[in-house]
């Protein structure tokens, strides 16, 4: 199924996107889930997750802001992920940078079966053993091992695994995949890597239940190449990060699916 495909599917279900993510971009995650057509909820109570991921198409969880209370529900709502067949997305964001997060997202991934690990190049280089750079929130670097890790990781994990940055890398263990749309001004506001984890959770939230791997990631190839195309419009309109901002979430609204797949630029490496 070609990407656009894809963006309708998300459009016709309108999935439920269960995030627990950081206190910097929660309005902007929120956002861009609307504007792309999913619907975002934001619940972090320890009361009420487990009951929120059970009726969530999809769960997204993202530690840019971690505290002891917010890993707790980050376990609780992927463990009931799991239990009723939902699919969870990982965003490590700053693993590398502390100790801390270091053991968040040990606890994180040894306790719950993702379907997708998403962050940038440096924070995947360091969750798949290939090393990488990583500076606060942001990649400073990763080594030319990462795609092979990446697949090794994916592989005995079964989980799909994506690297972003200039290019993006996709790997469900088997194929990779190499995305090279977007624009430099993606990486100039925060929360554009947030809100892609959001939207990989909308899209993984469309996939029908007992699917294999490959699906899950063709659906995170779409995610992805859908979010940068409208980042290549957004650019086209804006004079700086703060009307990027703006024109990213109309671009996200106004995406078409034919308008997609013509500009994907999506290569299949293996
Ligand atoms: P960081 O914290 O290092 O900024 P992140 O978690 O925000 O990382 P990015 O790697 O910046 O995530 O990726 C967010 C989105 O922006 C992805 O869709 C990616 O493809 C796109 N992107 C980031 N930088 C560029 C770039 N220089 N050119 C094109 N697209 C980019
Ligand atoms: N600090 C902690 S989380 C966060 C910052 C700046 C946001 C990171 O957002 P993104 O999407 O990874 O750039
Ligand atoms: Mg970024
Ligand atoms: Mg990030």
């Amino acid at each position: 199924m070609k990407p656009g495909q894809w963006l309708i599917k998300v459009r016709d279900a309108r999935p439920l996107v269960h995030n627990i993510t950081n206190v910097v971009v929660t309005n902007v995650a929120a956002n861009a889930l609307l504007a792309i057509g999913a619907s975002p909820v934001m619940a972090y109570a320890h009361e009420e997750v487990a009951d929120m991921a059970k009726i969530a198409h999809a769960v997204a969880l993202n530690m840019g802001t971690l505290t002891p209370d917010v890993i707790t529900a980050m376990r609780l709502a992927g463990m009931s992920a799991n239990t009723y067949g939902v699919p969870v997305v990982f965003d490590p964001v700053g693993v590398g940078a502390t100790p801390y997060r270091n053991e968040a997202a040990f606890l994180i991934t040894s306790s719950i079966r993702l379907n997708v690990l998403r962050g940038n190049a440096g924070e995947i280089g360091l969750m798949v053993g290939s090393g990488g750079q990583v500076t606060g929130v942001d990649s400073s670097g990763a080594s030319a091992d990462l795609p092979a890790a990446m697949q090794m990781y994916a592989r005995q994990h079964r989980t799909v695994v994506v690297a972003t940055g200039e290019e993006d890398l996709v790997t469900d263990g088997d194929t990779l995949w190499r995305l090279t749309n977007g624009h430099p001004l993606l990486s100039t506001i925060t929360g554009s890597g947030c809100s892609l984890t959001g939207l990989l959770g909308a899209f993984v939230g469309v996939v029908d239940k007992d699917s294999p791997l490959t699906t899950y990631a063709q659906a995170a190839v779409a995610a992805i190449t859908c979010f940068n195309v409208a980042g290549e419009r957004a650019a086209q309109v804006a004079y700086g990060p703060g009307t990027f901002q703006a024109a990213l979430f109309d671009a996200l609204y106004h995406l078409t699916a034919d308008e997609v797949n013509e500009a994907a630029k999506i290569e299949q490496m293996d």
